[in-house]
């Protein structure tokens, strides 16, 4: 029997394959929780410092791989940004799709804003994700994201036609290249590794998007993503007076 349109489609306009159906990871070898300095990581330290900045409920039992630490949104920024996403988005847009997920930081301040009716986390690293999902079920918000342990291109190529993208904002915190990318005085955005400007952008097509980028990126280069007669916003995130990071909130071409 051919489904009806509305048998496609949950109240999010996000197509209701299996693909959505959340699992639960379990944590592994390389998911830490750390608790005495001398067992970090050297090239980690840096961040174990600042971790309370990074997750004010550490304590509670927030884990990590290794990599994941370079990469983590902190939290006074996530909730900025989550609450900037607020003020700046259309009542029209429902879904958000987080699609470098890491260690959560980002999707747990998208829910605890209460703002969108569904928030996907797409991460490809399997113990990553155990991370990010344990470390929203100490923030209580576990529940409300749908968790994708995928390529995040693979994913948005694979369901192109299910995702609605007049309703849907991507965010995306890629790698940038590891801790060294503040070597260079302005970031080059087009060699950014493993994935240029580029392949961001055009993996955002037809959907507004939030790209969480270095402080020093080329902003020539982001300006060139704005689509004609629209403009492009980018707001350096700091803290304690120096920023951390930018963010470009990109309009989808009409
Ligand atoms: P940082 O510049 O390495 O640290 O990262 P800090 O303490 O600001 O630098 P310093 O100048 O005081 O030494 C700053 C922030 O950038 C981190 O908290 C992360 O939020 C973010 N960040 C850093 N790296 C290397 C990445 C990355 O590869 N990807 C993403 N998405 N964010 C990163």
């Amino acid at each position: 029997m051919a489904r009806q349109p509305e048998e496609d489609f949950n109240m999010n306009g996000v197509d209701s394959s299996p693909t959505l159906e959340s699992k639960s990871f379990s944590l592994t070898d390389d998911c830490h929780h750390y608790q005495r300095r001398a067992d970090v990581p050297w090239d980690i330290q840096k961040y174990w410092e600042q971790r309370y900045s990074i997750f004010s409920l550490y304590d509670e039992g927030i884990h990590m791989t290794d990599d994941a630490w370079f990469g983590v949104t902190p939290e006074p920024v996530a909730r900025q940004i989550a609450s900037d996403l607020v003020a700046s988005t259309p009542s029209s847009k429902t879904v958000i799709i987080d699609i470098f997920a890491g260690a959560g930081g980002n999707a747990i301040a998208f829910a605890l804003s209460n703002r969108w009716s569904a928030i996907i986390a797409i991460e490809k690293e399997a113990s990553v994700i155990a991370c990010a999902q344990n470390n929203a079920r100490i923030y209580g918000v576990a529940d409300q994201i749908t968790w994708i342990n995928d390529d995040s291109f693979s994913y948005l190529k694979q369901n192109q036609t299910s995702i609605d993208r007049s309703k849907t904002v991507i965010f995306a915190s890629p790698p940038w290249g590891g801790p060294n990318y503040s070597l260079d005085g302005v970031f080059n955005l087009k060699t950014m590794l493993p994935y240029s400007i580029k392949d961001i952008h055009t993996a955002c097509e037809g959907m507004d998007s939030a790209l969480f980028l270095p402080r020093t990126s080329n902003l020539k280069q982001i300006a060139r993503l704005a689509p004609k007669g629209k403009k492009v916003e980018v707001v350096q995130y700091c803290m304690e007076g120096a920023s951390k990071a930018l963010v470009a909130y990109v309009p989808a071409v009409a």
